[in-house]
């Protein structure tokens, strides 16, 4: 188990960075300076090492703490602050689970910052998302799988964050505050749809940490009001 001064811990709002989508450095400069606790670099597709390292290198020239979520080895590229491993909960595709990441960490396993890496649980709730597609996410799920779902990240495999994933589409907060009734230790991040101050509200009062990225590319001024949507919102307390 992790401990409890994992960098993430205190994220409440995250900008999450594509780096196969083009961003200007006047946006890049309003994101990184927006007062967000963090930028995390990540995917579904055409994330490479080439696109990844220059997105980086924009993003160090400013002090916001940078992740990179690893989804594919080509693309693991030193120099973060912190990297997360996604590990796809509901799929049976079990390859992304536990196939990739084996794969590897057999050829990289000894060369990886261990102190500043995480897995991550993704629980992939809208069947319309990149991600389901890619990874056959069984992304309908009643609420009762929801929690066994969360049981088994949280009290059986002690994952450190598990990231309830909408991507593309607002999500039920309903569902995701009763997921955060049953997390014990793991950090619950949501993400999806939010595009505007008010889903930012109800996102921060439903799970511990909200990811905002599409909306960077749309709406700017949209984008950036969610920071202080968030900031201003309570942490949910259990
Ligand atoms: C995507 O959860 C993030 O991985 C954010 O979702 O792009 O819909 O904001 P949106």
């Amino acid at each position: 188990m992790e401990v409890q001064s994992a960098i993430y811990t205190g994220w409440r709002h995250v900008f999450k960075l594509d780096p196969d989508r083009e961003i200007s450095d006047d946006r890049l400069d309003a994101i990184c300076m927006s007062g967000t606790d963090a930028v995390i670099v990540g995917g579904s597709t055409g994330v490479t090492f080439d696109n990844t390292v220059d997105l980086m290198s924009r993003i160090r020239r400013y002090e916001v703490p940078c992740a990179l979520e690893v989804s594919n080895e080509e693309a693991a590229v030193p120099g973060f602050d912190h990297y997360f491993i996604p590990l796809v909960l509901n799929t049976d595709k079990a390859e992304w689970l536990a196939g990739r990441q084996i794969q590897a960490l057999r050829k990289f396993g000894a060369f990886i910052p261990w102190e500043s890496t995480s897995a991550e649980g993704y629980l992939i709730l809208n069947e319309d998302a990149q991600a389901a597609k890619l990874t056959g996410a069984q992304a309908g799920l009643d609420p009762e799988s929801v929690a066994a779902h969360i049981y088994m990240a949280d009290r059986l495999m002690h994952l450190p964050v598990i990231y309830m994933e909408y991507s593309g589409r607002f999500g039920d907060m309903e569902l995701v505050k009763k997921a955060l009734r049953l997390v014990t230790g793991a950090r619950l991040f949501y993400g999806g749809g939010i595009d505007d101050a008010e889903k930012a509200k109800q996102a921060a009062a439903a799970a511990h940490t909200v990811i905002v990225g599409n909306v960077i590319y749309d709406d700017l001024d949209a984008a950036l009001s969610t920071v202080e949507a968030v900031r201003t919102t309570a942490t949910p307390i259990l």
